[in-house]
C-alpha cells in the first residue's frame, strides 16, 4: 500500500489511476492481473471464490502507472463470511478511476453476473466489459457479447485471454484513454462537456450527414474525448463517431477507409474556418450497441437526460 501511494506522488505529469477488476466466481479475474503485472499476487484457481481480499498491484508504463485491484467474485452470499468479503469488495469501487467488469465469453450471462453487474450501476467511473477466455472459442469472438452488453453501461467492450495474454495491449490503451492526469504540470485536456466541444462534435456530425444516408446519421454520435493544445498552438482534437451496429461501422469507414477519411478532411478544414486555429483531427468509429437507450450513454456523450 505505501509502495503505491509513493508511486502516485513520483508520478507527476503521467496518468495514474486505479483500475478495480470485478465479476463473478472464476472468469479470470485474478489470472488477468497476474498477466498485466508479469506477478503472481492473486489466487488464480479452477475452484470459484478463490479471491478473499481486493488486492492491488503495479503496472507501470512509460507514460502511465495502474494500480489493479484485483477483488473477491460476487454472488449469493453462503455464509456470513461471505457477506463480509464483499462488502469489503464493494467499498474499493468507490475510488476506482475505471471498471474492468469481467465476464466468460464461453457462456452467455448468469444470474450471477447479473448481480455483480448491479453494484455498478451507481459508479461514476468509466465501467469496460471484459469478454475473457476467447482463447477457448472458435473465431476468438464470443457470441454471447450482445447479451453481455445489454447488461449495463459500458464504454467500451474488449475480448481477450487473460491467461494467453491476447489483446491485452488493446485493453491497456483503452483504459489508459480514461485515466486521468494527476498531478499533470502541463495545461489539461479542455473541460468536458464545454460548449467549445460540443460545437466542434457538430461540425464533424455535420460531415457525416451530408455524406451517409439511411439510417446511420440517427444512429451516430460524436464524441470529443481529448482536445489539447499544443505549443506550436495546434488544436489536436481525438474523436469518435459512435454507431451501433458493426455494419454501420463498415459504411462509415468505408473501402480501405476512404469514407472516414473524407468526412475527417472535410470536418478538419469546416474546423479551421469556424475555428479560425489550426487543427488535427484523429477521427475514429466505434460500436456502442444501443446507446440511444441507455441514459449514462446519453450523458456521457453530453445529451441532458
Ligand atoms: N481458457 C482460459 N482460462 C482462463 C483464462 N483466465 C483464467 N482462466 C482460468 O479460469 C479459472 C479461474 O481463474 P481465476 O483468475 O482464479 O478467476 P477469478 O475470477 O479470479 O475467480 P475468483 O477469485 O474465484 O472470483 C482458472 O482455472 C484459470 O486458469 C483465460 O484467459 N483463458
Ligand atoms: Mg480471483
Amino acid at each position: 500500500m505505501d509502495n503505491v501511494n509513493r508511486h502516485f506522488k513520483r508520478t507527476g505529469g503521467l496518468r495514474a489511476g486505479r483500475v478495480v477488476v470485478w465479476g463473478r466466481a472464476n472468469v479470470g479475474k485474478s489470472a488477468l492481473v497476474n498477466s498485466l503485472t508479469n506477478d503472481a499476487v492473486s489466487v488464480v484457481s479452477p475452484r470459484p471464490h478463490s479471491t478473499r481480499y481486493s488486492s492491488m498491484s503495479l503496472l507501470k508504463s512509460d507514460d502511465f502507472h495502474l494500480v489493479l485491484v484485483d477483488t473477491p467474485s460476487q454472488h449469493a452470499p453462503r455464509h456470513q463470511l461471505d457477506k463480509v468479503i464483499m462488502r469489503r469488495a464493494v467499498s474499493v469501487l468507490g475510488e476506482a478511476d475505471a471498471v474492468l467488469f469481467m465476464v466468460d465469453g464461453r457462456f452467455p450471462p448468469t444470474d450471477e453476473d447479473r448481480l455483480a453487474v448491479s453494484a455498478l450501476s451507481d459508479l461514476e467511473a468509466p465501467i469496460f466489459l471484459v469478454v475473457n477466455k476467447i482463447d477457448e472459442i472458435e473465431d476468438m469472438r464470443s457470441v454471447y457479447v450482445e447479451s453481455f452488453a445489454e447488461l449495463g453501461c459500458f464504454r467500451s467492450i474488449i475480448q481477450i485471454s487473460g491467461e494467453l495474454q491476447i489483446n491485452l495491449e488493446l485493453l491497456l490503451g483503452q483504459v489508459r484513454s480514461v485515466i486521468p492526469n494527476r498531478l499533470a504540470s502541463h495545461p489539461r485536456a479542455l473541460a468536458e462537456r464545454s460548449p467549445e466541444k460540443q460545437a466542434m462534435s457538430e461540425v464533424i456530425r455535420e460531415r457525416i450527414l451530408h455524406h451517409v444516408r439511411e439510417e446511420i446519421p440517427d444512429a451516430s454520435t460524436v464524441e470529443v474525448k481529448r482536445l489539447i493544445r499544443t505549443p506550436e498552438d495546434v488544436i489536436k482534437l481525438v474523436a469518435s463517431v459512435h454507431v451501433e451496429k458493426g455494419t454501420q461501422k463498415a459504411i462509415l469507414i468505408g473501402q480501405n477507409g476512404r469514407m472516414i477519411r473524407r468526412i475527417g478532411t472535410e470536418a478538419r478544414k469546416n474546423l479551421e474556418s469556424n475555428f479560425g486555429r489550426r487543427f488535427y483531427l484523429d477521427l475514429k468509429v466505434e460500436v456502442t450497441p444501443g446507446w440511444r437507450h441507455k441514459d449514462c450513454q446519453l450523458r456521457r456523450f453530453g445529451y441532458q437526460v
